[in-house]
């Protein structure tokens, strides 16, 4: 989720991917070996389509993610695995990330403006109850509270998507980080239930899941339209149809108190694979994001406050390519605190399964062209699985005006 592509944390990627492969964007491997019939399964279809979810087990399986899962309550000295380089510089508070209100009769231009330049932005306004944002943290909070034997019964196998474990992009560092996730894709009820056996305990998770998941759906489908419109699309453009479906996935995030704050890294700087995703980061700040050098200063790292109500949307990859690179996929982290248990909720909205994404025709400027080649969902995420930040970068083109 990396415009420049490099990392800003000063601890490195353990692995060194190889320059990505070049992908035969002229068909779909993947579609010509996959009987169909047999994976019929609505549950699966209704976010990440059967193609991914394999394309994506298999470069999991490949990379499994090895880590001895801590009992973060018990733990009173920062361990060595978790400790990173010093590399939490003070994040500037004095630059607001944009705050838009939904309802403001010019909230397409401040949309642009946010898009263009930050990447990221708050919203309120956006008709979602406080008291559901505030369920929905309470059940995060009952999930990571559990005993980490019980959360271990919800493991997610080395190469699959749902369930309980650390980030995925751990494999991509020499260092842990100081959180757990629970990732959900579909239907979440069969990891639910192992967690609580009792159909109580486990159908209150669900149904606040189901009804968050809704809601937020719907509010991710309007900032759709509002995005594309703040690019200058109209709406009978045919570029703009084929979002009217999506794909998605629920990311569920717990980062306790840690004894070692400044030392400890709750999920280090990546950009998200995703068209948007909308974030709920609960009454805790700990969300920053990268600014790049500009009139205002250096590099640094500003803090994304936490607004009693508010969501906070980020331009994914796949919008950077769409926009034609004008709407920035911005790089951003989590902190973690000594005192307080933070959690969030990324709500990560993609594209339906069979869409290639590519800059949108109706806004290329002719002299530049297209900066990006097209590439559909599972490709990408699979591309991101192996290669991390450097994915993006790998679709980018030379402009015309270079040739
Ligand atoms: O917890 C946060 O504030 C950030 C979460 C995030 O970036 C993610 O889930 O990708």
């Amino acid at each position: 989720m990396c415009p420049t592509h490099s990392f800003f944390c000063q601890v490195g990627p353990t692995k060194k991917s190889p320059k990505p492969p070049a992908i035969d964007y002229k068909k779909n491997t993947h579609t010509q070996t996959i009987d169909f019939d047999s994976f019929i399964d609505n549950s699966s279809f209704a976010s990440l389509s059967v193609i991914t979810m394999i394309a994506l087990s298999e470069v999991y399986a490949s990379q499994p993610v090895n880590v001895r899962h801590l009992d973060f309550n018990s733990i009173g000295e920062l361990p060595e695995t978790h400790a990173w380089p010093r590399h939490l510089d003070r994040p500037r508070l004095d630059e607001p990330v944009p705050v838009i209100d939904l309802r403001d009769p010019n909230v397409l231009a401040l949309i642009t403006h946010a898009c263009e330049t930050w990447g990221m932005f708050q919203i309120t306004g956006h008709d979602i109850p406080i008291s559901l944002l505030d369920v929905a943290e309470s059940e995060c909070c009952r999930l990571f509270s559990l005993p980490v034997d019980d959360k271990l019964k919800a493991l997610r196998p080395p190469d699959g998507v749902s369930g309980y474990g650390v980030a995925r992009i751990s494999s991509f560092f020499n260092k842990l980080m100081w959180s757990e996730g629970f990732t959900i894709v579909g239907d979440t009820t069969d990891n639910a239930r192992k967690l609580w056996p009792h159909p109580h305990d486990h159908r209150r998770f669900c149904e606040t899941i189901e009804e968050y998941k809704e809601q937020i759906r719907s509010l991710t489908m309007r900032l759709m339209t509002l995005i594309f419109s703040s690019l200058g699309l109209r709406d009978e453009d045919e570029d703009r149809s084929s979002y009217k479906e999506a794909s998605s996935v629920v990311q569920l995030n717990s980062y306790p108190p840690c004894p070692d704050p400044d030392r400890a890294m709750g999920l280090a700087a990546h950009t998200d694979s995703s068209l948007l995703t909308v974030l709920y980061q609960s009454s805790t700040s700990g969300l920053q994001v990268l600014r790049v050098s500009d009139e205002n200063g250096p590099e640094r790292w500003v803090e994304v406050p936490s607004l009693r109500g508010a969501l906070v949307v980020n331009i994914g990859d796949l919008f950077q390519i769409l926009s034609n690179g004008r709407y920035r996929s911005v790089l951003h982290r989590a902190v973690v605190n000594r005192t307080k248990h933070r959690f969030s909720i990324a709500y990560i909205h993609g594209p339906p399964a069979h869409i290639k994404i590519s800059p949108l025709t109706a806004i290329l400027d002719p002299l530049i062209g297209p900066l990006y080649r097209g590439v559909i969902w599972s490709d990408y995420l699979v591309l991101k699985a192996n290669h991390f930040n450097e994915a993006l970068g790998s679709l980018r083109v030379e402009e015309k005006e270079d040739k």
